[in-house]
């Protein structure tokens, strides 16, 4: 049984959920962070000395394995559990894959954070107006970015669903999760079709359709 620790309003834990939905593992989650705490006890600290969620238990004796950091979570659960089907074994298509991992943690996720927690987290009269226009002049042309390389591809790696497609994914959740009434996103028809269809997926029910909090 895989265990994974994480509130559902987390980015971080809605890949993960995914990912263990996708590939039809058994799986209990436990609620840690944010309203429910846990993470500053000495027990979390044990699994993830960052006091942050996801972390998750896999296995059991030799073959346990212990894991924080959302994007190496997914990674490894594909690499275990899924045949090679999400976790491509040819090494060009999984550099290919991990590439656009990278880019979502290190690019995508920079960019976009702030407008995310100023429009759904902060108060209207503390939200620090110049947070959110950084965040959205550095995140729309990363979504452009992201619409031209799915005008050619159904998914960012080709023709199949790989690991690469639930960061991006759960990035995209958000980003057009932002309030209507504060946030017109431009039109990003290939992104918008590539979404529509992650959303479809069985896998990804009680993640992609959540409301953001
Ligand atoms: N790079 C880490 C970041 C983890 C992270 O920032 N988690 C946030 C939630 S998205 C967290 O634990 N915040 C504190 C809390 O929820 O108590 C990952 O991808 O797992």
């Amino acid at each position: 049984m895989l265990n994974i620790w994480g509130r559902i309003s987390s980015i971080n834990v809605r890949k993960v959920v995914w990912c263990a939905q996708e590939l039809g593992l058994d799986f209990q989650r436990t609620e840690a962070g944010g309203k429910f705490g846990v993470v500053q006890t000495p027990e979390y600290l044990a699994l993830n000395p960052n006091a942050m969620v996801p972390v998750i238990d896999d296995g059991e004796g030799a073959e346990r394995v212990v894991l924080w950091e959302s994007n190496v979570i997914v990674r490894y659960l594909c690499a275990r559990h899924s045949h090679g089907k999400l976790y491509p074994i040819d090494l060009p298509a999984r550099f290919d894959a991990e590439r656009w991992m990278d880019w979502q943690q290190t690019t995508m996720n920079k960019a976009s954070g702030g407008a995310f927690v100023q429009w759904v987290r902060v108060p209207a009269a503390e939200r620090n107006d110049a947070a959110i226009a950084a965040s959205v002049h550095a995140t729309e042309p990363l979504f452009a970015l992201l619409d031209a390389h799915l005008a050619t591809r159904p998914f960012l790696c080709g023709d199949q669903f790989t690991m690469a497609d639930i960061p991006l994914g759960c990035e995209a959740h958000r980003w057009f999760g932002l309030p209507a009434t504060e946030y017109t996103r431009p039109a990003w028809p290939n992104v918008e079709r590539w979404f529509a269809d992650l959303k479809a997926r069985a896998g990804a029910r009680g993640v992609l359709d959540l409301a953001l909090e």
